[in-house]
């Protein structure tokens, strides 16, 4: 049986790229796999946040986990910062990691070139994430494409520290889907949509009410010609809302290539908000019931207390192999 974990940082409310890279792959997963998801508060301290902010987007993401699908019967739910183990094995990943590898990561890149002082947790990210996979003997990593570089650092590393200490941890592979593990910006097909764009139009939260799913949806830039066909490289925009809608509506490319043949770009935007729309408005419903529940704050201390015994077991292994403690 394979052994999953993924994580997301409570940064903010979730996209359509967030839903398609990674929840809608959990949701199936944990049917087949012994699941482990994870509110990665620790990542989201790593740009600065306001205490009332960090504070709700942590249950936030914890609510939206369960409207989409996740059940506490089969997969953990928990926050990293609920499992101390994180932080100690994070640590130690560290100590094994090399500046030069860390400064590579593009995310780092990217992140650090917005601040005029680059807090140093943006470049001890990686090590961190390597710990909360290698924590559960990870076998397998559902991720968007963006994680990538991530998760070859933590097969790096894993494989440097088995090499010194002997095996103590299982190798973990990315799981990338083919379609769907890079979402675009709507008003830039050439960017990753984010929720941290600060541009709204860019991307749909999934927490976004109809009317400005539809407007966002209607204003999301278009390629030249008015063809609709699946190519990324020529067409990126038009292909980037095809590959949305093969999401929302569970088809395959063929098809969703095939149902839109003929038609023009009015069509294809306004059966593209209606599926959206049609998909969204259950997991916005439970969400809300969630976020005021107290069943949700039972889950996640279940969810901590469970993940804590297998984190713990891999800290001591992992401790007593390097020779710390007495
Ligand atoms: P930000 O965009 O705010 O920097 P993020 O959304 O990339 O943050 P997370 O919230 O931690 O960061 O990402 C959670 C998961 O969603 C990760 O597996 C990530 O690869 C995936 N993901 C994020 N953006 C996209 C996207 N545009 N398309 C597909 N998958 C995505
Ligand atoms: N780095 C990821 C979030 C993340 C993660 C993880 C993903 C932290 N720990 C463990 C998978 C497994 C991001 O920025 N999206």
């Amino acid at each position: 049986m394979k052994t999953i974990l993924s994580g997301i940082q409570p940064s903010g409310s979730l996209t359509l790229g967030n839903y398609i890279g990674a929840l809608q792959h959990f949701v199936r997963l944990q049917h087949e796999a012994n699941c482990h998801f994870c509110i990665v508060d620790h990542h989201a301290i790593t740009v600065p946040k306001t205490i009332e902010n960090l504070k709700h987007n942590i249950r936030s993401l914890a609510a939206l986990y369960l409207a989409v699908g996740i059940n506490p019967d089969k997969a953990t739910l928990f926050v990293q910062s609920d499992v101390s183990a994180h932080t100690e094995l994070g640590w130690i990943m560290i100590t094994h990691s090399y500046m030069g590898e860390l400064e590579r990561m593009t995310q780092f890149k990217d992140k650090s070139k917005a601040n005029t002082s680059i807090p140093a947790g943006l470049l001890t990210y990686p090590p961190l994430m390597a710990a909360d996979i290698l924590l559960y003997q990870t076998t397998h990593v559902p991720v968007g494409d963006d994680q990538k570089q991530h998760l070859e650092l933590t097969r790096d590393l894993a494989e440097r520290m088995n090499a010194k200490y002997g095996e103590i941890f299982v190798i973990p592979e990315p799981m990338i889907a083919e379609f769907g593990s890079r979402i675009m910006s709507l008003d830039d097909p050439t960017t990753k949509m984010s929720k941290s764009n600060p541009n709204e139009g860019s991307f749909i939260s999934i927490l976004d009410e109809p009317k400005v799913i539809e407007k966002k949806i209607k204003r999301a830039v278009t390629d030249s010609d008015n063809e609709i066909r699946f190519d990324a490289e020529n067409k990126p925009a038009i292909s980037n809302l095809l590959t949305i809608y093969a999401a929302m509506t569970d088809q395959s490319m063929a098809e969703v290539e095939k149902h839109f043949s003929g038609k023009g770009y009015g069509a294809l935007k306004g059966e593209l908000a209606e599926a959206v729309i049609e998909r969204m408005s259950p997991i916005q419903e439970k969400y809300h019931y969630y976020l005021q529940s107290t069943e949700l704050d039972s889950i996640l201390k279940h969810g901590a207390v469970k993940a804590s015994i297998t984190a713990n077991e891999t800290l001591a292994k992992v401790k007593k192999a390097i020779g710390l403690g007495i």
